[in-house]
């Protein structure tokens, strides 16, 4: 297979003035009609007339009317054009109902749909398929679906057709279509300028009772982004589409976005208060594209940050002014350190712009969603808030229409703030995670924090130059009481030292406030210190924080040593959890630990090799010392804040929800699972189900309750997914893989439906002691399955290969058994060039 780089990149040789489309459509023999105006570019670099294709039958091909005989590859096709402008046109026949790999049309129960990004529109129709060639598309659909949907408005539809116009140049990767038999949920939107916009979000019938939070998350995004960044949007209709097979959580396709099930629907019964929280933020998310992504888009998939990292930035400040800024920002940093550092830190690592690929459908990553987010916050944070909204301005004004570069982005930072940036690049060009230690010193009154950054070698990049890091410090003098409020320190040398002066005693400092920067602190500090910060820090980040260094402390002390739970760690944690002026979602971030994941990188971080099951073992021990320390507390916190009344998935009661479920998982250690059973048969939501169900599955007392579930949702795919799910995550670690082996086989597992899929194998992964036990068994039965899922599906098996990423990590013996299935993956005849991509990198 071919690495695509980079520096080879060529403008296209043609400008698409337009496109049509005629879709005629049958399951295995739709027949695609395409009219495409193409025009020489001045001055572009002499190119062989190339159009992409993949798995299409050609039936006919012209230009200006004359049939012409174009060479075929496995890629796509080059023939001779003449030099002035032409009219190609050409029929292609594809099969959706056989298109397993959900890229290009496929079916999905019955409805046709779509998924293009990044390279599928090549399975549609031969097209120059690349971001930087924006087209307008005018599309007839000929079916006898009663719902037929393109991109932009309808112009006109009769018995059996539908047409549609979409006045806004795009890329090939926003084109979508969806047929099928489906109901909508209407709604209206004005806009600020008083467009009058029609939405709608379409289901299959049967799914229409879940929709109104989704319609109200699209409003409030919709509204948002007219308040915060002068957004509007600029159609005069948008669709929502809800398919239950999809590879990735959503897709932002310009007045058609498609959507998993999974990230739309959504009811009291049948979703969690997370579930609620993530399908916000991700119709926000998707939303929000429709300017940065759609009217701005990418010049070439190197520059996948452009878009998402911003977008994913917007999504977060969306999350944080519609529910509590602190508890997004410790979430986000929660998921950034389990999936980005994991991925930096290992073989994957790969700089959030990436210079080279082969399949990019394995660049959808932490990295450059996730980190791309992170580097965003970070210029706001150097630049400050205001000459944030002006660049940001000046992106939109200058840039709209355009497909454009991270140096276009930088740019307008730069004129926007006169900075140079230069060196703020390196965070798109470096991979790898800096470590950042700390040195301090305190005379007469002068308190001097020196600070050194390291960064590890990754894949390809041994020497990493110092980038610019903002840190965010805070002082506080020993009564708790801050004497520097939050100051933002920009270090940009390898080493670097800031004074404070005129201080009465030495100070405690509060570093990294906020995670300012996504680095990994290593700083000594005493115990004393941490219970100090987490009692009176004012940044409620690094309150958490101080908790979570305390938790880990004690955690890596008891699997390196032996030692006892800390009680001194313990009395800290009683505190917070006692204090009812703290948010309650606050306090149930506090009582999470570290994950099992998170430790064996801080133990192999500090030359130890990891075991899986010493870790397990010691987050057992440890809950069950919290249990039994706070064993008079818990008893209240559960009970206060049961939510009385309707049910709302708003953060409030969600945090009270999450904080008396914390307790129960900790009471369900005292009683058995006798509150858990309780609060099951009581449940009338989700939320309180999923919870007492976990409850009662981590006691070994879930057999009922597993039958119960079962029966109560067996006609719902998104709770039986969660069904799959928590059986193995709750599994004792010996018996996570037969009990994944089991359910492989039961009649509702199904390789075809990605959500599915990943709710087994992938909750495999959830359970690390699990799927790393000494047998071996947990690796077998996951690269069992993603042989079986490769010729089917490469994009979600190739996704899936990263729960191997970790491997380096263990001692010889696993290694062994980890390789052991690598090689067999990669010994199969035919392997997708995603899969061998994947496996390649993470075998080396
Ligand atoms: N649909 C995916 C997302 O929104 C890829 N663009 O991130
Ligand atoms: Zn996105």
């Amino acid at each position: 297979p071919q690495t695509i780089y980079l520096s080879d990149y060529t403008p296209f040789g043609w400008t698409v003035e337009s496109v049509h489309l005629t879709f005629r459509l049958a399951p295995t023999a739709t027949r695609v009609i395409s009219k495409i105006r193409f025009t020489p570019t001045p001055n572009a670099p002499k190119q062989a007339f190339f159009l992409h294709g993949e798995a299409l039958t050609p039936i006919r091909c012209t230009i200006d009317g004359q049939q012409i005989t174009p060479t075929f590859t496995d890629t796509g096709l080059t023939c001779d054009v003449p030099d002035t402008a032409f009219d190609w046109e050409a029929e292609v026949e594809i099969s959706p109902a056989t298109n397993t790999a959900l890229e290009g049309l496929y079916m999905s129960n019955g409805m046709y749909c779509t998924q293009c990004e990044a390279e599928g529109f090549r399975k549609i129709t031969f097209y120059p398929d690349r971001p930087d060639v924006m087209a307008t598309f005018t599309v007839r659909i000929e079916g006898a679906e009663p719902v037929l949907l393109s991109n932009g408005n309808p112009i006109a539809q009769g018995d059996g057709w539908a047409e549609w116009h979409d006045p806004w140049p795009k890329p090939a990767y926003l084109f979508a279509l969806v047929a099928g038999d489906l109901i909508n949920h209407p709604d209206r939107f004005t806009t600020q300028s008083g467009r009058d916009v029609e939405l709608n979000i379409w289901v299959r019938p049967g799914d229409q009772d879940k929709c109104a939070f989704g319609m109200e998350a699209l409003k409030k995004s919709m509204k948002w982004d007219e308040d915060v960044y002068g957004r509007e949007y600029d159609l005069d209709i948008f669709n929502i589409v809800a398919v239950d097979d999809f590879n990735m959580g959503a897709m932002e396709n310009k007045g058609l976005n498609v959507f998993n099930s999974s990230c739309v629907l959504a009811s009291p019964d049948t979703s969690t208060d997370l579930n609620f929280e993530r399908i916000e933020a991700i119709i926000a998310h998707e939303y929000f594209h429709n300017w940065t992504g759609n009217r701005i888009t990418c010049r070439d998939w190197f520059q996948l940050c452009l878009k998402e990292g911003l977008t994913v930035y917007r999504d977060s400040q969306f999350t944080a002014d519609m529910r509590s800024e602190p508890v997004k920002r410790i979430s986000d940093v929660i998921q950034l350190r389990a999936r980005q550092f994991r991925e930096d830190n290992g073989p994957l690592a790969h700089p959030v712009r990436p210079e080279s690929f082969v399949e990019i459908n394995n660049f959808y990553t932490a990295t450059v969603y996730e980190k791309g987010a992170e580097l965003i916050g970070m210029l706001k944070t150097l630049v400050g808030d205001d000459a944030y909204y002006k660049a940001l301005d000046l992106y939109f004004t200058r840039h709209d229409g355009d497909a454009a570069t991270i140096e276009d982005w930088l740019k307008v930072f730069e004129d926007a703030t006169g900075r140079d940036l230069t060196q703020f690049k390196r965070w798109y060009s470096q991979a790898g995670t800096p470590r950042l230690s700390v040195s301090e010193a305190f005379t007469d009154g002068t308190y001097t924090v020196t600070f050194r950054q390291d960064t590890p070698p990754t894949p390809g990049q041994d020497v990493k130059d110092p980038r610019v890091i903002p840190i965010a410090v805070g002082l506080l003098n020993p009564n708790g009481d801050e004497v520097l409020p939050t100051t933002i320190l920009e270090m940009t040398e390898v080493e670097q030292s800031f004074t404070f002066e005129g201080l009465a005693t030495r100070p405690v400092p509060s570093i990294l406030r906020g995670f300012s920067a996504p680095v990994i602190l290593h700083r000594d500090s005493t115990n004393e210190e941490r219970a100090f910060l987490l009692a009176h820090d004012t940044d409620p980040f690094n309150k958490w924080e101080a908790g979570r260094a305390l938790a880990r402390d004690g955690l890596i002390r008891m699997i390196r040593n032996g030692d006892a739970p800390d009680t001194s760690y313990l009395d800290s944690l009683t505190a917070v959890v006692r204090d009812d002026t703290l948010d309650p979602a606050f306090r149930a971030l506090a009582l999470g630990l570290p994950s099992q994941d998170d430790l064996a990188q801080t133990l192999f971080d500090m030359g130890n090799t990891p075991d899986p099951q010493a870790i397990w073992q010691a987050l057992e021990t440890l809950k069950q010392a919290t249990a039994q320390h706070m064993q008079d507390l818990l008893p209240r916190i559960y009970a206060q804040y049961q939510v009385d009344g309707e049910y709302a998935p708003d953060a409030a009661q969600s945090g009270a929800r999450a904080l008396a479920n914390a307790a129960l998982g900790l009471l369900t250690r005292l009683d058995g699972g006798a509150q858990a059973q309780k609060q099951y048969d009581a449940a009338d939501n989700m939320t309180q189900q999923l919870a007492a169900f976990a409850c009662l599955l981590s006691a070994g007392n879930g057999d009922a309750a597993t039958a119960d579930f079962y029966d109560q949702w067996k006609h719902d795919r998104l709770v039986i997914d969660k069904w799959f799910t928590m059986q193995i995550v709750q599994a004792d670690p010996d018996q996570a893989a037969a009990i994944t082996r089991t359910l492989t086989a039961h009649p509702d597992f199904s390789m075809k439906n990605p959500n599915r899929f990943r709710a087994t194998l992938g909750a495999l992964a959830m359970n690390p002691a699990g799927f790393h036990h000494a047998s071996g068994a947990g690796y077998a039965v996951l690269a069992d399955w993603l042989i079986q899922l490769d010729p089917l599906n490469p994009q979600t098996t190739a996704r899936m290969c990263s729960s191997f990423e970790t491997w380096k990590r263990y001692d010889p013996d696993r290694q062994a058994l980890i390789a052991t299935q690598l090689d067999r993956i990669l010994a199969q005849p035919g392997l997708s060039r995603d899969t061998r991509e994947m496996v390649d990198r993470i075998r080396k």
